[in-house]
């Protein structure tokens, strides 16, 4: 394989798909060296297969505001592979989303749900739905149409969606309840990020953020460092921002910022219980505005709108929030004032220009396809609790969780360890995710 000639050939037939183009050149890149050595890969034309989704289904969601005014959205789920498992990825509600946008998390998913060991597919959905400002009720109706498409497609062993960017356990309960309405099947396990009466995992919600944690923590003792008392920059303020202000807190670290779509709030004393409560607060109330931190807190927390979690000096950068959210020209303000490490907890949260700066400085860089993979994996361990019909302690999924962190770390050391001795992690994931899912899809034949 040659992956300008795939890029090229892909560009032609997707015109546009900039995130999706994004996300295939990256793996590509990182994959070609390895796949030029098995002929049997290139036999079964592994690249054009796995790059193309196995099927997008879009669909309408119509439903009625609180006004009485008829609403129109556009719906979609993209199933992209399963070859080592049932589909498996959330669904994101946001303005912003694409055919594009869920095309490139739908293909990163199948390489972050190889990497967390469990057999799990690959899928992402969602809406162009804009939650914020949206009230519960009208939240709830557009779930319930959204839902009357969606399940179609969905069931535990064929497709299981759970929450991403503006989906969280409110919005899963209100799919849940209409899954269940149309078809009569009250089992529990078509759908992850449940509530705890209903076959939810203890720390599903939590989940993410900590994984981010115990995988820099993993990172960081390969490299003979240690994450107490460093400053931590963390980006968002949603659940994986949650996540990783609790674990990095606990871990002895100080969080000195959040931030979200219009500004970021500085913490300079670092982020307390209080805060870290009150940001689920923030979530809940539909405003989506991280000015509120620092309305609630004014002696603690700084507001500075239009400006970026990442102007702060900080030792350790996590962007928790959206894709491409950290330039090139935020990585060298980043390095200049003293960072020397950073984790993505969002899928994509870096511009390629701005990994190869980190890289290039060697500050120590995680992709998110590794990093953020505790929350699908938890999601996993949720299937598992379903499928057997029991629950686990909180310190039993922890346990796991740790673990599966663990494993994903050491993958990424045998795949990504360079001649000089450095780890290059973005390598390392893509060519572990990659081998297992070309494996599985060699040994089950041409479909
Ligand atoms: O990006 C992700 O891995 C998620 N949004 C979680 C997906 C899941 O199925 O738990």
């Amino acid at each position: 394989m040659n992956t300008n000639e795939i890029m090229a050939r892909l560009e032609a037939k997707h015109p546009g798909e900039s995130e999706y183009l994004q996300a295939v050149r990256e793996v590509l890149q990182s994959v070609e060296e390895t796949y030029n050595q098995h002929p049997e890969f290139e036999k079964a034309k592994i690249i054009e297969r796995i790059v193309e989704p196995d099927r997008i289904l879009t669909f309408r969601v119509t439903w009625v505001d609180d006004k009485g005014e008829v609403q129109t959205n556009l719906g979609y789920r993209v199933q992209f592979n399963s070859a080592i498992g049932p589909y498996k990825g959330g669904l994101r509600f946001h303005p912003a989303v694409t055919p594009s946008m869920l095309k490139f998390l739908g293909f990163e998913q199948v390489f972050k749900n190889a990497l967390t060991t469990l057999p799990m597919g690959g899928a992402k959905g969602g809406s162009d739905f804009d939650p914020s400002g949206k009230s519960d009720a009208e939240i709830m109706r557009f779930c319930q149409a959204f839902m009357q498409e969606l399940v179609n497609i969905i069931g535990p062993d064929q497709d299981v969606p759970a929450g991403d960017v503006g989906v969280g356990g409110r919005e899963i309960g209100f799919l849940n309840g209409m899954y269940r309405k149309i078809t009569s099947q009250h089992g529990t396990g078509v759908l992850t990020g449940k509530g705890l009466t209903w076959g939810g995992s203890l720390l599903r919600p939590e989940a993410t953020g900590f994984g981010l944690l115990y995988f820099v923590d993993n990172m960081l003792k390969k490299a003979g460092k240690s994450i107490k008392g460093c400053r931590v920059a963390i980006s968002g303020f949603g659940n994986v921002a949650w996540g990783a202000a609790i674990k990095a807190t606990e871990m002895g670290a100080k969080v000195v910022t959040i931030s979200g779509r219009k500004g970021m709030c500085e913490i300079p004393g670092g982020i307390d219980q209080e805060m870290i409560d009150y940001m689920l607060e923030m979530r809940q109330s539909n405003r989506h505005n991280v000015e509120d931190m620092a309305i609630k807190f004014p002696n603690k927390a700084k507001y500075f709108a239009g400006e970026k979690a990442w102007r702060v000096p900080c030792d350790i950068a996590l962007p928790c929030a959206f894709q491409n959210e950290l330039s090139l020209e935020d990585a060298k303000t980043l390095v200049a004032n003293g960072c020397w490490a950073c984790s993505e907890g969002s899928n994509m949260g870096c511009q390629p220009d701005a990994i190869h700066y980190f890289q290039s400085k060697g500050v120590l860089f995680s992709p998110g396809k590794a990093s953020n993979a505790g929350g699908v994996a938890t999601s996993g361990l949720e299937m598992v609790q379903n499928a057997s019909h029991l629950s686990w302690s909180a310190a039993e999924v922890d346990a796991k969780l740790q673990k599966i962190m663990s494993d994903i770390h050491e993958q990424c050391v045998k795949y990504g360890t360079q001649a000089d001795g450095s780890i290059d992690y973005v390598k390392g994931a893509n060519i572990a995710g990659f081998m297992k899912v070309a494996t599985a899809m060699i040994e089950q034949g041409i479909y």
